[in-house]
């Protein structure tokens, strides 16, 4: 079917969420809806939020521009805006555009009749960001306890928080997450050499198919996943990378205090060893 053709066909009205046919329809190429509306809002009124915390703030050298949380002495109470109050705006903002560009996408696919795959997978990325900024700052009891919004400054935070566990790696949630990234970015390098090798052929060269993808891992691991095989574990190790560097950020402070070296006692402790 050709794109014109295919998009006289699924281009309908339908598969709201939300108001019905409010919004229902697109711009260009674009779908609007409702949460491309609130998508909107909340980016831009955002990013001008930003744009006037470094308006007030002492730089405007992009790299050294900082919105930092409130002072932990406001809890998880609301701060003066040019203390830490502009922070929680924004991170009501950032929140609310990236919660409606997932219920965005959920609308495109139920439109489509499609799998809600995508948003599933995107609200991985939002849950990660969340445990930075509101589940693990609410568990401390202050919101000072989020990162700040700048270049510098979060590496700056990371380090910090980092140092105050005296060695993060030997965090065994960031050891699960860092393997999940790694095997994704194995998995995902396999995958799209596969396909170019196979797809963009050289010079008077014919395009190869699934049984030559299948037979270049069978010669050389013994193995093929398969072609919606190969998906669904990128898709497990995507989600699972996410996953695991929420988990291993909110332990950090709520469930664990000390170093993290200090969390392998258990296993020096075994009465095997004595
Ligand atoms: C595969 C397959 C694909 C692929 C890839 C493989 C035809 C187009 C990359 C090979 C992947 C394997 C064997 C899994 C490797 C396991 C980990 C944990 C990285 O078989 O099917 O489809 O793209």
């Amino acid at each position: 079917m050709s794109m014109l053709s295919f998009e006289k066909k699924y281009r309908v009205r339908g598969g709201t969420l939300i108001g019905g046919d409010l919004f229902d329809f697109w711009i260009g190429q674009f779908y609007v809806g409702f949460f491309g509306v609130t998508t909107i809002f909340f980016a831009t009124l955002g990013t001008l939020l930003i744009v006037y915390g470094a308006a007030i703030g002492p730089t405007w050298n992009l790299w050294q521009i900082n919105i930092a949380p409130p002072d932990l002495k406001y809890g998880l109470g609301l701060a003066p805006l040019k203390e830490g109050g502009l922070w929680q705006l924004i991170t009501i903002c950032a929140l609310g555009a990236f919660i409606s560009w997932a219920l965005r996408q959920a609308e495109i696919s139920r439109k489509l009749g499609m799998g809600l795959h995508i948003p599933f997978a995107f609200s991985f990325a939002i849950l990660a960001y969340v445990a930075l900024v509101v589940v693990r700052p609410m568990l401390m009891g202050a919101w000072g306890h989020g990162f700040p919004y700048g270049i510098i400054s979060h590496l700056d935070w990371v380090s910090n928080v980092g140092y105050q566990f005296l060695h993060f790696h030997y965090n065994p949630a960031h050891m699960i997450a860092i393997t999940f990234f790694f095997t994704n970015a194995l998995a995902l390098s396999l995958h799209g050499g596969l396909i170019l090798a196979v797809t963009n052929p050289g010079k008077g060269e014919i395009v190869k198919t699934a049984e030559h993808e299948n037979t270049f891992f069978r010669d050389d691991i013994g193995y093929s996943i398969g072609a919606l095989g190969i998906h669904r574990l990128g898709l497990f190790l995507a989600i699972s990378a996410s996953f695991w560097s929420a988990v291993c950020i909110v332990i950090s402070g709520p469930f664990w205090t000390r170093g993290w070296p200090e969390w392998w006692n258990w296993w020096l402790e075994l009465p095997v060893w004595s």
